[in-house]
């Protein structure tokens, strides 16, 4: 089968550490200083559940100024890793607003989406309890992930999530176009020729 290209992009507010995690998932480096992403995008071949595919990661800035971009790459993105900092409240409380956008502009309630607190190294400054981000991600029905980019530690696991999420809705999307195709075959029946589907309504001259 050929190569798959997903989108993923990666949110939440600035300083959170999303470039760290995204260095740590494509390059496998540690970065300690912080500077201020604008817009980054990254290509990574990675294997899930033996499935071959290609993903193009953005990753976008976390501060108001730069929020402009958006809609765009909302409209474009097929999966969101929603990240807070585990040592922020108001970064935990921010990623309500984005996810609503999210659902939002793509008109699906169902996009692939992970919740990430990351820092979890921190924990002496924890300010969001895990039960609280494990309740909103109950309530919102996506898979939550402490992370921490400093060690390493959960993100693998976090983008594989995410991934896994988009090929399986993609498959879902392919599935249904096919059964579209054949005038929706679930029952058994003989597949109706597609042309006929768009025939027009007759127009009888009196
Ligand atoms: N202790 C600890 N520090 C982290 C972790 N992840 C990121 N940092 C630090 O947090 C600061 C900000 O990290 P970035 O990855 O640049 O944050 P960002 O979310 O990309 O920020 P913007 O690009 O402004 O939106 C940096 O100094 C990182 O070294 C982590 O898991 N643990
Ligand atoms: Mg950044």
């Amino acid at each position: 089968m050929s190569q798959r290209e997903y989108h993923i992009v990666v949110l939440g507010s600035g300083g959170v550490g999303k470039s760290c995690l995204t260095a740590q998932f494509v390059q496998n480096v540690w970065i300690e200083s912080y500077d201020p992403t604008i817009e980054d995008s990254y290509r990574k071949a990675i294997d899930v559940d033996g499935r071959h595919v290609m993903l193009e990661i953005l990753d976008t800035a976390g501060t108001e100024q730069f929020t402009a971009m958006r809609e765009l790459y909302m409209k474009t993105g097929q999966g969101f890793l929603l990240v807070f900092s585990i040592t922020s409240q108001s970064s935990f409380y921010e990623l309500a607003e984005l996810r609503e956008q999210i659902r939002r502009i793509k008109e699906d309630d169902n996009v692939p989406m992970v919740l990430i607190g990351n820092k979890s190294d921190l924990e002496e400054d924890r300010a969001i309890p895990r039960p609280r981000a494990f309740a909103i991600s109950r309530e919102w029905n996506i898979p939550y992930f402490e992370t921490s980019a400093r060690r390493r530690a959960n993100v693998d696991e976090a983008f594989q999530d995410l991934c896994r999420q988009i090929i399986m809705k993609d498959q879902a999307n392919r599935r249904h176009m096919r059964e579209d195709a054949y005038g929706g075959n679930r029952t058994g029946r003989t597949p109706r020729n597609p042309k006929k589907r768009h025939r027009k309504p007759k127009c009888t001259i009196l």
